[in-house]
């Protein structure tokens, strides 16, 4: 079978991971500048400074073999105030760089909204705010104008439960909460927004098609006892149903909704959204895969969520418990993991691509996939050959999914060059190219990993080397 002659070879970035030029080009703060700034911690005020290197870097893809980029926009470029009112610069600084994309035969792949809230809308209560959706579904809008001409591929959100789950229950990203209220309302306003832009979408008849991304987690079980199926579905309605279903069914998990129902108030979700949630739903799924979620049976003890993406030292502790819902397998002997605690299991990929398309059958995108590590890269070239071998073993793994009748229509590393890697810092790099974040000129070195993606993008992955499991 094979991939299609089309498939798209890319990479991805993210306006605040990336940009830099905070204060340029009439660009507000977002809920970021502002929590990590009041914090104290690393920002992304400079990042890798594509505000300025954009031409270069859009080049250097090209000439890497690759066919796409995936970026963002950054609604603080676009929108200077709660009126509403466009930024006619940051406008032109996205044309800019969406022409420089067709100039070199980059497919522009594009998130609306990849975490950076404006924070004159965090200060009126951000995603626990249901006005923020409005505000979003007008924001859409102005991107499906201004740029509808020069995209194909729209994504409204970049992963719902991350950014949720991190700033209303962990607490370690903004605004910094510890609330499984604020969670569930947040959450659920965030998928009402997507629906609202992918309805602004479809009624306004722009081309191309419209998606969601999900940070991707498909569920494994320790055993095949019914308690630990039970424990599944509760990690899978956790880790991925919310999403996948409400994006691309229009319905929220019910089974879900029961179990939260008993504890929460769900007030939020009001009759008169769900025909809007039913009737437009997504035209792909973006699956942004780094692992799996492999679980147990709760066994005691209060919710425990340690996340391990808390700044440049902190590491090896990550744990996650959901009182009386499942615990997740950290720490195995048998398996591998990074110094994040990642564990590195591409046969993942494969069985959860699968079950993604029985469930769904919609095309898919791999909208992120990589391994993050500390490197040096004071050296001409970094020879990072771990990170061949991890993208080589993932995207056997789409292949085969592809081989056994998947519809995978692309694939973007994570990350076309070194960027800012929220809470870690600049120092956990994804990069295929290395950027030295203590030179001045923050000059752009492509690592081994760069050419080797170049052959496989060129052969069309006829180059990886096989693997099945
Ligand atoms: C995804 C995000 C990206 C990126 C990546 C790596 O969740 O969409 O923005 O950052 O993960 O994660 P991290 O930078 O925390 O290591």
């Amino acid at each position: 079978m094979g991939l299609k002659k089309d498939f798209l070879w890319g990479s991805a970035t993210a306006s605040y991971q990336c940009e830099g030029a905070v204060n340029v080009g009439g660009r507000v703060p977002s809920m970021w500048d502002t929590y990590l700034h009041d914090g104290g911690y690393e920002t992304g005020d400079v990042a890798s400074d594509f505000y300025h290197h954009y031409k270069e870097d859009i080049k250097m893809m090209a000439d890497g073999g690759q066919n796409t980029l995936r970026l963002s926009l950054a609604w603080p470029r676009i929108i200077k105030n709660i009126k509403g009112e466009i930024n006619e610069e940051g406008v032109e600084f996205y044309r800019d760089v969406l022409k420089t994309c067709q100039q070199y035969g980059i497919t522009p792949f594009v998130t609306i909204y990849h975490w950076d809230l404006p924070q004159y809308l965090e200060e009126k209560g951000g995603w626990l705010n249901e006005e923020t959706c409005y505000a979003f579904e007008q924001y859409a809008k102005v991107c499906f104008e201004k740029f509808g001409d020069l995209i194909e591929y729209w994504v409204t959100f970049n992963e719902p439960k991350w950014f949720t789950f991190n700033g209303y229950m962990v607490g370690n990203y903004p605004p910094g909460h510890h609330s499984a209220q604020e969670m569930i309302i947040a959450a659920y306003h965030v998928m009402y927004a997507s629906a609202l832009g992918v309805r602004a979408f479809k009624e306004g008849h722009y081309k191309g098609m419209i998606g969601i991304v999900h940070s991707f987690g498909p569920v494994d079980g320790i055993d095949d006892t019914l308690a630990t199926k039970i424990a599944m579905r509760f990690a899978d309605n956790y880790a991925n149903n919310w999403i996948l279903d409400t994006a691309a069914k229009g319905e929220i998990p019910f089974d879900l909704l029961c179990v939260l129902s008993q504890n929460y108030d769900l007030s939020c979700i009001k009759n008169e959204h769900l025909p809007i949630i039913k009737n437009y739903t997504v035209d792909f799924l973006g699956l942004n895969y780094y692992s799996r979620v492999w679980v147990k049976p709760y066994s005691g003890g209060e919710t425990q969520l340690v996340v391990n993406n808390s700044g440049k030292d902190f590491k090896g502790e990550s744990k996650i418990v959901i009182k009386g819902w499942f615990e997740q397998i950290m720490n195995n002997p048998d398996a591998i993991y990074t110094e994040w605690d990642v564990e590195i299991y591409p046969q993942g990929l494969q069985k959860g691509l699968k079950q993604v398309w029985e469930k769904y059958h919609l095309p898919i995108f791999i909208t992120e996939n990589g391994v993050g590590v500390r490197e040096d890269i004071t050296v001409d070239q970094v020879e990072d050959d771990y990170r061949i071998s991890f993208m080589n073993d993932h995207i056997s793994a789409i292949m085969n999914a592809v081989d056994a009748g998947v519809d995978v229509r692309g694939y973007y590393a994570w990350s076309t060059f070194d960027l800012y890697s929220w809470k870690n810092g600049v120092e956990k790099r994804y990069g295929l190219v290395g950027i030295d974040f203590d030179d001045k000129e923050l000059k752009r070195k492509p690592k081994k990993s760069y050419y080797w993606y170049k052959s496989i993008a060129e052969s069309n992955g006829e180059k990886i080397q096989r693997k099945d499991w």
